[in-house]
């Protein structure tokens, strides 16, 4: 029985009359659910599910339902702001804030050159926002210092699958969810951060009995539900999911037909995997050996498997190899490519993934490789651009933006819709970056980041603006515009094409760059752009999305309605020109080179790595005795510049906090509600405890939401500014902190 929704009532928000409902996505999280905007008086008055989307079929979570009180809140920015010779950001025209943007951007390149400028942005936009930012930079500005938030999100996902089979894109899709026998969750904690898909999983357990095993340090949301509840340290995921396989391996749960015909690298994965013995693995993660035993035979004799990771990998220790580990797991087994089975790397943000389908950061459009000459050609032909101008090699990912400010290389840097000053690592450190350089933020508020821009140029949100987004199961689905914007704001698209019109930048043949005017023109070209590569979007439309609920790539002549799994023909896209890596070193991160990779000899097979534990890079030790963890929690979204400013969300959650573990408040004396400080190495923070058995003894958890430059309780105030060694992802659940207690709280929280 299909995924369904049976309720008539249920995820239908407005406030009083509707005069239309419009076509759309929420623009949360990475779920992608369906869903209609309801207008009145060209207004956004409220929102329901899409019962017809295949992803939601009707429902919405606590912050999709909320989401558009941030359309309308009074604060919204109305005109640019420029930042004047008292150093006071004063209102200004759109004319003096475009000439300012294009006269800046030309001095540097004048007096600099490319090297100078970095674009930082986002996870949230549109697809046609994040071509038209992989166009201009690379071959407008011709540089290669453009990255997203997505690194500190999804890098490790985007790299994983590279490494594991040629490319990214998830294997395995929402239905899947529906179909296996056994989810595992491994730092996922989805009951807060995708409702919608906590509820299907939930639903799918009712109906066929679907085991749930949840691997987390803390007892969070989902672990509480779950049928086997893990608990492994922080930061010892490698050495836990080597003790499964060795496992699966030693007790002959796995397929050798399949491992030899569509894999290389076993032996390796064998060996190394052999060392890490239920009692090893007891004694590097805290886990009963007998609980490996169980969760390995669990998943071993399971004859439907799906893997489910986020955060609680990708911002760990060694998060690539962890996260290839997984899909090795899967390759193992042959459970990869078959209904209820696979590896599913989750997406966070609504749109990462088209951020990285486009070459938003990191990679050129369609997955292209630029260390690959003929697939730069391709790019360069198809954008009737020299090859030559193309910047090629490795990215200049985020946090080496920050050395390059440091060294005074990059002298502006042009941030878009995200919010860095809160959720950048060791943000004391980046605000005094910040002082150096030419800050531009795009963004509708004025966030802590906006707060220290030279140039604020703000802009129309969701709802206000058409565009398409794919959401973590590759399904592209188009939004409507439902509003004008407010103060007739432009939309990110407008304001980047204004600029690339204003730069002048132009093809070989001397035409604009940038060719099409509307969001659907530039889809148009990115549907021939991202032909023939794996995440072909040839066969899809505006229309078509909107008809059919979404589309998931590739779609192209062979798949005109989209295709729901990939590899089910166990043929991988690790072939030499196809690829889109030649792959990196999972121990040291370097990138390796044509031959190397060739030498590897996939070419259409899967590869397997093996890989040893390692401690993380800051342990707890005498001075700072605890773990320090750091997420999400419900109601707020990241900086909570959207959830903020949604009455019933900020009054669920007002304030910051610390979770500590009962023993070690009774220790440290620290009564629920008292204020404590927490400490690292960087800076330190105030908050009120919560006391609580969730978490492990040893171990505090900060949520990251609450980011005020005055309040003093930021998460990142704290937080290491170390990072995977792969897809260079920052180590946000990593590193190690003291408390104290400073005062009593007035009341328990
Ligand atoms: N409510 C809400 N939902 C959201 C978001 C939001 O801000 N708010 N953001 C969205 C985005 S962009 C993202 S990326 C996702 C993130 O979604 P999740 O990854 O589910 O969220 P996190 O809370 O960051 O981390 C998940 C878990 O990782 C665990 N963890 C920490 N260290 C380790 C470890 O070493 N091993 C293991 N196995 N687990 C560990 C933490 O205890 C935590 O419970 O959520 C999306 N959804
Ligand atoms: N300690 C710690 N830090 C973390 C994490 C963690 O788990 N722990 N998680 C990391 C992860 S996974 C993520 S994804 C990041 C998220 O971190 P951010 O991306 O910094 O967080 P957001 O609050 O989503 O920021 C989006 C910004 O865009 C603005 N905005 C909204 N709509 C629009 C629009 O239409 N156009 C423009 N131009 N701007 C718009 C919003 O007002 C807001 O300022 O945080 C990371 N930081
Ligand atoms: S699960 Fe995600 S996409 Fe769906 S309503 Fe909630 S926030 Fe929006
Ligand atoms: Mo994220």
């Amino acid at each position: 029985m299909a995924w369904d929704n049976s309720r008539e009532d249920i995820n239908v928000y407005s406030q009083g009359e509707v005069e239309k409902w419009v076509y759309s996505t929420c623009n949360i999280c990475s779920n992608g659910c369906g869903c209609y905007i309801a207008v009145k008086d060209n207004k956004i008055v409220g929102i329901k599910g899409n019962k017809k989307y295949p992803v939601n079929r009707g429902r919405l979570g606590p912050k999709g339902e909320n989401q558009w009180w941030a359309n309308n809140s009074i604060d919204r920015l109305t005109t640019p702001l420029i930042r004047n010779s008292q150093g006071i950001l004063v209102q200004a025209s759109w004319e003096d804030a475009y000439s300012l943007l294009v006269e800046k951007v030309q001095e540097q390149l004048k007096v600099n050159g490319p090297k100078s400028i970095g674009f930082y942005h986002t996870g949230q936009a549109f697809l046609e926002e994040y071509y038209t930012i992989a166009k201009i930079m690379r071959a407008g500005i011709r540089t290669h210092n453009v990255d997203a938030n997505t690194r500190l999100c999804t890098a490790t996902a985007e790299w994983s699958l590279i490494q594991s089979f040629g490319s990214d894109g998830p294997p395995a899709c929402m239905e899947d969810v529906d179909q296996a026998d056994v989810i595992v969750f491994i730092g996922r904690n989805s009951n807060e951060t995708n409702t919608v898909l906590w509820e299907r999983t939930l639903q799918a357990r009712q109906r066929n009995h679907t085991k749930i095993i949840e691997i987390d340090p803390r007892l969070d949301m989902s672990s509480r539900m779950a049928d086997m509840s893990i608990r492994p340290k922080p930061g010892t995921n490698v050495a836990l999911l080597n003790g499964i396989i060795h496992l699966l391996i030693s007790n002959g749960w796995i397929d050798e037909n399949y491992i030899s015909r569509h894999t290389v690298g076993f032996e390796e994965l064998r060996f190394s995997a052999a060392n890490y013995t239920p009692e090893t693995v007891e004694r590097i993660t805290g886990v009963p050996a007998q609980t490996v035993i169980d969760c390995a035979k669990l998943i071993g004799t399971s004859k439907k498997v799906l893997t489910i990771l986020l955060q609680g990998v990708y911002q760990s220790m060694d998060a690539t190899p962890a996260s290839s580990l997984v899909n090795s797991m899967h390759l193992i087994m042959g459970k990869i490519g078959k209904p209820g089975c696979g590896p599913f790397q989750h997406a966070g943000q609504p749109s990462a993934m088209s951020n990285r389908e486009t070459g938003g950061s990191g990679f050129y459009p369609g997955y292209r490789n630029s260390d690959n000459p003929l697939q730069l050609k391709e790019i360069a032909d198809l954008w009737n651009v020299p090859v030559e101008s193309l910047p090629a090699g490795p990215e200049t990912h985020v946090m080496q933006m920050l050395d390059m400010m440091e060294q005074g290389t990059i002298q502006l840097f042009w941030v878009m819709y995200t919010n860095p000053v809160v959720s950048l690592p060791n943000r004391s450190r980046f605000i005094q970056l910040l002082k150096k350089v030419f800050l531009v933020v795009q963004d509708p508020f004025l966030s802590e980041t906006a707060e220290f821009a030279d140039l604020v140029l703000p802009t129309a949100m969701w709802g206000e603006k058409e565009g398409t987004m794919t959401n973590l199961e590759r399904r592209v689905n188009v939004l409507r515009k439902a509003v004008d914007p407010p103060y007739q704001l432009p939309s990110d698209f407008e304001i980047l094409l204004e600029f690339s019109r204003r730069m002048g930048f132009t093809d070989r043949s001397g035409n604009p760059l940038i060719k099409y005017n509307t969001p659907e023109e530039a889809f148009n070209e990115w549907r021939v752009v991202s032909s023939g590569r794996p995440c072909d979007m040839s066969g899809m439309t505006y229309e078509k999305m909107e008809q059919l609920g979404g589309i998931q790539w590739p779609c192209n002549e062979k798949y005109p309605n989209g295709k729901e799994r990939l590899y089910t023909d166990g043929v991988f896209n690790t072939q030499l020109d196809y690829a889109e890596s030649y792959g990196r070193n999972m121990l040291t991160g370097r990138g390796r080179t044509r031959e190397e990779f060739k030498e590897i000899g996939a070419n259409g097979k899967a590869i397997l790595y093996g890989f040893d534990w390692a401690p993380m890079t800051e342990h707890p030790d005498q001075e700072y005795p605890f773990y320090l963890n750091t997420g999400r929690l419900v109601y707020h979204w990241h900086t909570r510049t959207k959830t903020g400013r949604a009455p019933l969300l900020q009054m669920n959650a007002p304030e910051g906090y610390v979770e500590i573990h009962p023993d070690d408040a009774a220790r440290f004396e620290i009564a629920p509600g008292d204020t404590v400080k927490v400490s690292t190495r960087r800076s330190e923070i105030f908050v009120p405890a919560r006391v609580t058995d969730t978490i492990l003894p040893g171990s505090v958890f900060i949520p990251f939401h609450f980011g005020g430059i005055n309040e003093k309780q930021a998460a990142n105030e704290l937080t290491l500014d170390t990072w995977d060694q792969v897809s260079k992802q920052p180590h946000f659940k990593n590193g190690a902190c003291k408390i104290e207690k400073i005062f009593p709280g007035v009341q328990p929280l």
